[in-house]
């Protein structure tokens, strides 16, 4: 522990984060509207045992709990998503008070906590009656994204200095409506790349937004980045690896941070459709200037070529490996990995590591506390990489842990617990794990700022 903690800067930013669907509940209180999550999830099969977001964790009427627990741990930043349809219960025009109120006595509370509020605008809770006008393959969805963007801005941005625009892009767009495991749960592939393209627009069109009359707002975007590796080195894989990296990273970074989609990948995805929606003139919105990247790190992944002509050009192979309950491989090189790639190819931008963490079977409550010592050695393990990267030169910045609390984790349900703090599903209790005191710990022994 105390070697770990040497590695990093004083000024290193240690967090924790959460988004709002996963924690909240109270999804009928105070106005709001319904999100896509909440249609997706009422729908049966969509979900481990049918779970939804309706009480989550019950975070919405729990939050000083929350924001005490963050401030005992002694962190310095607090990560949580707002929620739109809580501001906005259409998506669009009539603004709900009483859900911006909400946000606005958490922030102050961070703040009274000596706490760094990090708000995410958009967390995949899309609102409903967006997706009713056609979601994310639609571009007015993006123009709608922009003007919520600039109603928080507004209500928030006195108090708030880091936003982040939306979070895993990827994931909205290709595990909604291109896989459909995820909400809105749609199955059309050019849908899926339209979506990534008006995700991106949306994210252009809020930074200025964000930053109008704001100088010291630190404007940044959070993506799922993997390390992908070819089966073997006989080069035969190669290309399925070019595919995987550009489908899975390129096509996110690339056009925020070059403003240009990746040529081999427009490539690949010509017969799909979808590309249309792509304007020359948006490229310029999509690669405004940026403050940071958050990176969200959780595995590797090891592609094939396809054995079946006709079939799926890629394969994604199951290594004997160890596994997290979510069954991803544990990579902490990946994220070495990741961390080199992003800074030899867009080297100007600081990293926030925004998530990294992992759900394990954890153990009951015992005496107070719960050993998950799995959790600790993957976070260990992770920082070490990261710390070895920031000695190669990359500009990592902060880490903030996945997640703060067990919760909601979408299709899985409540069947996957990532938090460092464990949380009783029937009574809502609350139990710092072992793993929440370590990373505690490390963050103080690594800062000598002061603390509130
Ligand atoms: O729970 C999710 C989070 O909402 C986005 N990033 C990955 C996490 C674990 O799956």
């Amino acid at each position: 522990m105390s070697a770990l903690s040497q590695r990093f800067d004083p000024g290193f930013v240690w967090g924790a984060a959460t988004s709002a669907y996963q924690i909240e509940g109270a999804v009928k209180e105070d106005g709001r509207g319904p999100s896509i999550w909440d249609t997706f999830a009422a729908q049966p099969g969509r979900t481990f045992d049918g779970h939804t977001g309706e009480v989550a964790v019950d975070h919405y009427h729990r939050w000083p709990e929350d924001v005490a627990l963050v401030r005992e741990l002694g962190l310095d930043a607090y990560r949580f998503s707002i929620s739109w349809s809580r501001v906005q219960p259409e998506g669009s025009g009539r603004v709900e008070p009483r859900g911006l109120a909400f946000y606005d006595r958490l922030v102050d509370g961070l703040l009274e906590a000596g706490l760094e509020p990090w708000p995410t605008l958009f967390h995949w809770d899309l609102p409903q009656a967006l997706e009713d006008a056609g979601g994310w393959p639609v571009r007015d969805t993006a123009e709608r994204f922009a003007d919520y963007a600039q109603i928080v801005a507004d209500a928030l941005g006195d108090r708030v200095r880091s936003w982040t625009t939306t979070n895993e892009p990827w994931c909205a767009a290709f595990l909604g409506y291109g896989a459909g495991i995820h909400a809105p749960g749609r199955t059309e592939p050019a849908a899926a790349l339209a979506a990534s393209h008006h995700l991106h627009l949306a994210h252009g069109l809020a930074v200025p937004r964000l930053r109008e009359g704001r100088p010291e707002a630190r404007v940044g975007v959070t993506l799922n980045l993997y390390a992908v590796s070819p089966a073997d080195d006989t080069g035969r894989h190669d290309d399925a690896a070019r595919r995987i990296d550009g489908l899975m990273n390129r096509w996110f970074l690339d056009p925020v941070l070059l403003g240009r989609y990746p040529q081999d990948v427009l490539e690949d995805v010509a017969g799909v459709g979808g590309t249309e929606a792509i304007r020359a003139e948006d490229l310029a919105v999509i690669a405004a200037p940026l403050d940071f990247l958050g990176i969200n790190y959780y595995s590797r992944h090891v592609v094939a070529a396809s054995p079946w002509p006709g079939a799926s050009e890629v394969d994604f192979v199951n290594r004997e490996w160890p596994k997290t309950a979510s069954g991803w491989d544990i990579d902490p090189a990946g994220l070495g990995e990741v961390l080199r790639q992003v800074h030899r190819d867009y080297p100007s931008i600081p990293i926030y590591i925004t998530e990294n963490g992992a759900a394990f079977d954890d153990l009951e409550v015992r005496d107070g506390t719960i050993d998950d010592q799995d959790r600790i050695d993957f976070v260990a393990g992770h920082l070490e990489a990261l710390a070895d990267a920031v000695d190669d030169g990359v500009d990592v910045r902060g880490y903030f842990a996945w997640s703060l609390l067990d919760n909601f984790e979408w299709a899985e349900g409540y069947a996957k617990r990532f938090g460092i703090v464990h949380v009783d599903f029937d009574t809502l209790v609350r139990t710092p794990k072992a793993s929440a005191r370590w990373f505690a710990e490390l963050a103080r022994a690594s800062s000598t700022k002061e603390r509130a």
